[in-house]
């Protein structure tokens, strides 16, 4: 099944996270439509029987007779029943087991927290200092374990990337566990699988693996700083969004410090917008400015009235953000 036509099915997964359930999914499966079509052959073979001539008595009453073989069907067929929830129950505990824990040491971790719609995510360093926070698209380094701690900044959300594992919830006031691992290079798309409210739906999240020398060099550059702006417009573009925009949303290494909205840190390295809601280019940009409450109702980012050339110049300096 090509992971590009079906980005979200959980059939064919990529990882040791997810491998022990795929193969109880599929193994589950198959025990079930064996059962299926083994109740639906008795049931046909005990229709199409011919009945032994057994004749009522005088009142109409058919005698109740324990002869023959019908008992020991009842009894096979507990037993058969018996041997198959008990393969399934202690196959389901095994796969609980096994991805309850990382078979390595994880190579990083990342707390991940779910706001209504957006994810945000911090990465823990490798050093002192070199902690950053990005949002709705995680960059992984492939075949090495990623260990999350989940929360939620207002209601439960859960964090679900089909390809990469079963769903883990993020509770307010709780942290929870979770790891992933890819073992392909890729992207791999999830969804918060728990209704959170109004634009649920739009709040998909991108998981990017890349080889460990491309991820590394990825986590370098979210580090540094943004470049001077290049242009007139982007340093107007810039100075638009410290007195419009910086109140809710962070740009590391310029004054903006919001923590309301989502990191924009190098934003022009990011595919989507709005989790997944807009392809990252000149014209979703543009689009979302001129009102994200039309393209995602309900969101939690007011409209800001800006003229047009502002607008251009916001999208200029967005777009910088590489
Ligand atoms: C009141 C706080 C607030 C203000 C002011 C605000 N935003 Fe936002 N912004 C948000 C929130 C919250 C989101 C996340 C919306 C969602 O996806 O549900 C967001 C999302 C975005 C995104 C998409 C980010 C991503 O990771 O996909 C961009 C780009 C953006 N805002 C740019 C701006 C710009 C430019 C301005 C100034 C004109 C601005 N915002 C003003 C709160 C704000
Ligand atoms: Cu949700």
């Amino acid at each position: 099944m090509a992971a590009g036509a079906y980005p979200m099915s959980y059939l064919a997964t990529a990882g040791a996270s997810a491998a022990p359930i795929t193969r109880l999914g599929w193994g589950l499966l198959t025990i079930s439509i064996v059962v299926v079509l083994m109740v639906g052959a008795l049931l046909a073979g005990a229709l199409w029987r011919r009945r032994a001539g057994v004749s009522p008595d005088p009142e109409g009453r058919l005698p109740v007779e324990r002869r023959g073989p019908g008992l020991r069907w009842v009894w096979v067929g507990v037993g058969i029943s018996t041997l198959a929830l008990f393969v399934s129950t202690v196959w389901t505990l095994t796969t609980l087991a096994a991805v309850r824990h990382p078979p390595r040491p994880p190579a990083l971790t990342i707390q991940v927290t779910g706001h209504d719609w957006w994810w945000e995510a911090r990465y823990l360093g490798d050093a002192p200092g070199r902690d950053f926070t990005t949002a709705n698209e995680l960059h992984i380094p492939v075949g090495q374990p990623v260990r999350l701690e989940l929360r939620s900044a207002d209601v439960i959300h859960s964090f679900w990337i089909p390809k990469l594992g079963g769903k883990t919830d993020l509770i307010p006031g709780r942290t929870n566990m979770a790891w992933i691992e890819a073992d392909r290079p890729g992207d791999y798309r999830g969804q918060c699988g728990e209704f959170c409210g109004l634009e649920h739906a739009r709040m998909a999240l991108q998981v990017v693996a890349d080889p460990p020398a491309a991820f590394q060099a990825w986590r370098d550059r979210q580090l540094a700083a943004p470049a001077p702006a290049a242009s007139p417009p982007i340093a107007a573009g810039a100075a638009v969004f410290q007195a419009r925009c910086g109140a809710c949303h962070a740009i590391r290494g310029t004054p903006a410090g919001g923590l309301f909205g989502p990191d924009l840190s190098h934003l022009a390295l990011r595919r989507t917008l709005a989790a997944g809601t807009l392809t990252n280019d000149p014209q979703g940009l543009t689009a979302w400015l001129a009102d994200p409450q039309a393209i995602k109702p309900g969101n939690e980012m007011p409209r800001v009235p800006l003229t047009d050339g502002d607008r251009a110049a916001l999208v200029a300096y967005l777009q910088s953000l590489s």
